[in-house]
Order: structure tokens, then sequence, then C-alpha cells
């Protein structure tokens, strides 16, 4: 492992752009559940009663609860060592660098990153049905104030700001996605079990592109196929030995 992490390292040190695809593993260190496997949310709580626009049309209440908690938990973590190494790795990179991420949890803006886009949305955003405003809001809500009145129009017609199955995401900024892992000269996946499109398309691309891609996570996942390297084990270890 050790002389791959080395190899790692040195195709970095001679790119001039890297693009990053981070998952719900990175965060797991900092305490937040993932979304497969062993003790992941799809164990306790169904995909098709909390993450679809259907389930949500259902039961609004229901999904904001669930959205709720989750917001308390994630307001509380930290980054963890993944995350400060990404920080790190754009100080280093400056505008070479585009981390792609599918967390809604916000830690890589927390940990100081700041060229982060967004796929799923962000949990501390609210988004309203009537008059479609976004906005930020980290407050956490007693049960008897779900779902929360919008900020602007008061409407109770508003949802978290994430993206559910079935739903697309936002189209320029998938397009975007695809044009920095096409265009980077090394492409890095973290924590992601690359079962959700179109976002394990990334590495795909990057790799149809003859980029060189890099795999960080704890198991082999479907990813593992588009890369040139799988470094297996958590990512808040083996991340900080590519800048030993
Ligand atoms: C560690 C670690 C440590 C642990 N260190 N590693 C093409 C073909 C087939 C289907 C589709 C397709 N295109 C679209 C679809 C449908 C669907 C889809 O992909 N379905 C699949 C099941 C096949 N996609 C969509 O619906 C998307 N929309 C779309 O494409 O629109 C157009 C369209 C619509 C309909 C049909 C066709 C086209 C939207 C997807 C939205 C996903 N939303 C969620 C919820 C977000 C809000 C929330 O958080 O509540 O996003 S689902 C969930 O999965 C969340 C995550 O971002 C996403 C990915 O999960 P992630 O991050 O990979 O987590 P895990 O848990 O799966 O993996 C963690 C990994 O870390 C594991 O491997 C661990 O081993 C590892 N790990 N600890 C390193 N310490
Ligand atoms: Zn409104």
């Amino acid at each position: 492992m050790i002389e791959r992490i080395k190899k790692a390292a040195d195709k970095i040190k001679k790119a001039k752009r890297i693009t990053i695809l981070t998952g719900a593993g990175i965060s797991k260190a900092s305490g937040i559940p993932t979304f497969r496997g062993e003790d992941g949310l799809w164990g306790k709580y169904s995909i098709s009663e909390f993450a679809t626009l259907e389930a949500f049309h259902k039961d609004p209440k229901k999904v904001w609860q669930w959205y709720n908690y989750r917001k308390k938990l994630i307001k509380q973590a930290e980054p963890n060592k993944a995350h400060y190494v990404l920080v790190e790795l754009e100080r280093i990179f400056k505008d070479g660098f585009a981390l792609i991420t599918q967390n809604i949890d916000n830690l890589h803006t927390k940990a100081g990153n700041k060229s982060v886009y967004e796929l799923h949305g962000n949990i501390f955003e609210v988004k309203c049905l009537i008059c479609n405003k976004i906005y930020h809001d980290q407050t956490i809500y007693k049960d008897d104030q779900l779902p929360p009145k919008c900020k602007y129009c008061q409407s109770i017609r508003t949802r978290p700001n994430v993206v559910w199955f079935g739903e697309s995401l936002d189209v320029e900024l998938i397009k975007k996605a695809m044009a920095l892992a096409a265009s980077c000269d090394v492409f890095i996946s973290v924590g992601t079990s690359g079962g959700v499109q179109p976002a394990a398309g990334l590495p795909k691309i990057a790799q149809r592109m003859g980029k060189y891609v890099v795999e960080f996570n704890a198991e082999y996942s479907a990813i593992s196929m588009f890369a040139d390297d799988v470094i297996i084990g958590n990512a808040e270890k083996t991340l900080p030995m590519l800048l030993n």
C-alpha cells in the first residue's frame, strides 16, 4: 500500500490540475453515518420513505423530522484529517484544484475548502416551493415547527435543498463536474461506493480521458474498476500519507 500511496503522491506532485470526488465515507470519522453497508442510513431508513419526492409529498413532516435529526448531528460534527488534507491540496494547487462532493454535510466548507461543488445540495439550505427562494438555515426545529415556514413568504411548503432519487441534479453543476473530471491531470475518489449516478460516472470520464485515477476507500467499490490505483483503508488515515 505504501508503494501505491507514493506513486499517487508522485503523480500529484507532477500534476497541474486535480479534481476530487468525495462521498459519505470521508465524513464517517466525523461521526456522520454513511448510507450503504453496516450501520448505513439505508439499513434503518428506507429510500422510498425518506429520499424521494413522492415520499416527501406523502408525508413532508416525517421527511423533515429525519433531516432535522441529521442536521443536529451534522451541526455538531467537525471535519477530520481527511477533510484537512483536501484543504492543504487546495492551498498547493490554487485554481488547479476542484472538489466535487456528494455530501450535504457542509464539512468541506467548514474545513476551509473554497472550490466546492455540492452535487446533492446542502442540509443547511431550505428551498421554498412557493416563492422558489433558497436560503441558508442552521436552525434545529422543534417537532411542532416542522415543516419550517419560508423566511420570505411564510409558506410551509418548504423542503430541504437536497437531491433525492429520481430528481435531476443541477444541469450546469453536473456539466461543470464532468468538465472538471475530463480536464484534470489527477482524479481522486474518496469514500464513495459509486452506487449513485451521475456522480459515480465522473471517475469513468477521467479514466476514459486517460487521466490518472486513484481511489481512497475503506473497501473496493463500483469505482475501483476505473481506478489506476486503489488504496484500501480509512481515508482519515490514508489520505494524510499523501502529504508526507
Ligand atoms: C470509507 C470510510 C472511511 C466508510 N474512509 N472510506 C443511470 C443508471 C441507473 C440508474 C440511474 C442512472 N442515472 C440516474 C439513475 C437513478 C439514480 C441512481 O443512481 N440510482 C442507483 C441506485 C442506480 N440517480 C438519481 O436518481 C439521481 N438523479 C438523476 O440522475 O437524475 C436524472 C435521472 C432521474 C431518474 C432516472 C434517470 C435519470 C439523483 C441521485 C440523488 C442521490 N441522493 C442521495 C441523498 C442526498 C440527500 C441526503 O443526504 O439525504 O445522495 S442518496 C445518497 O447516496 C446520497 C449520497 O450522496 C449518495 C452516494 O452515497 P455515497 O456517498 O457513495 O455513500 P455510501 O454510503 O454509498 O458509500 C460510502 C463509502 O465509503 C463505502 O464504500 C464505504 O466503504 C466507504 N467508507 N468509511 C474511506 N473512514
Ligand atoms: Zn417562500
